[in-house]
């Protein structure tokens, strides 16, 4: 594998995020990897998942959905079958427990996928940030209802509107995370949840998994007709110009100039 190092031990995989170049943003090639690793250990009959990353010099655990890869307009930016999308639905069909081990700053999508997760412990210096409206993009229905059911309305709007980072301490008080611990101590405790959680019954925790994720999408039914004004809405995002000048100014590395257009 060339973008995730992967380890199997017993009833417990690692998957470890690995694409130092772009500070393991979740290209569509490394989650193709993800993919195959998440298939190999089903038929492992693996019950517990950890999810790392391999350390950077800028302590980026994730820097979420490879913009370069994002289409440059007129294109749903994150449809049903974008690879973020299909990763984050591995995540929430595998059957047991997903559990997330971060240190450092997890950002966009990545922030998604750790709230996809089913467990995440994470160390001081973590920080998470959803970041589409500093790009432009129209973010999707799941994603945001991810969020709401999460921490809560007002918080998941402070998230999506500032854009901006919180920080180990808040993501704590909001939910965000099982525990903060000190770095070097993140590991362990994840590895003993993981143990515990392979001590009970498999068949139990995978049944107990499905019975979470089908009631926190019980309420969430929605008209028709309410499905395609969002839609509609998001379209005119990724059809407006400051969609494109947000991918492009982060290509050229620049702050970007938006019309709100
Ligand atoms: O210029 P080189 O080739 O060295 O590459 C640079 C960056 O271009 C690259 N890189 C990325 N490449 C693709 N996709 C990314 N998301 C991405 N982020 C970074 O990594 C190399 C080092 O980055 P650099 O020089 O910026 O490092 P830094 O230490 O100055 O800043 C670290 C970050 C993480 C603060 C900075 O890279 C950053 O702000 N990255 C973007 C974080 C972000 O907003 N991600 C959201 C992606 S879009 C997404 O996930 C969803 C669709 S949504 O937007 O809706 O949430």
């Amino acid at each position: 594998m060339a973008f995730i190092k992967t380890e199997i031990n017993g009833k417990i995989a690692t998957l470890s995020l690995n694409n130092e170049s772009k500070l393991n943003a979740l290209s569509k090639s490394l989650i193709e990897e993800c993919v195959a690793f998440f298939k190999q250990c089903k038929t492992k009959k693996v019950l517990v998942v950890l999810i790392k990353a391999e350390h950077n010099k800028q302590n980026v655990w994730s820097a979420g959905h490879d913009i370069n890869e994002l289409p440059e307009g007129h294109r749903d930016p994150l449809g049903y079958y974008d690879p973020l999308e299909v990763l984050l639905r591995k995540v929430r069909e595998y059957p047991g427990p997903v559990i997330a081990v971060v240190k450092g700053g997890v950002w966009g999508g990545a922030c998604d996928l750790i709230m996809t997760c089913d467990l995440v412990y994470a160390d001081k210096t973590s920080t998470f940030a959803i970041t589409p409206a500093k790009i432009g993009i129209p973010y999707n229905i799941t994603g945001i209802l991810n969020f709401i059911n999460h921490i809560g309305l007002n918080r998941a709007k402070e998230m999506f509107f500032t854009a901006k980072p919180i920080d180990s301490e808040k993501a704590e008080k909001w939910g965000i995370v099982n525990q903060i611990l000190e770095t070097n101590e993140v590991d362990a405790r994840a590895l003993e949840v993981a143990q515990q959680i392979c001590s009970n019954s498999s068949l139990a925790i995978s049944v107990i998994k499905e019975q979470f994720h089908t009631l926190t999408n019980a309420g969430a039914s929605l008209p028709p007709i309410c499905f395609e004004r969002i839609e509609g809405l998001r379209r005119e995002v990724y059809d407006s110009h400051d969609y494109a000048e947000g991918i492009l100014s982060f290509k050229e590395k620049r702050k970007p100039v938006f019309l709100g257009e």
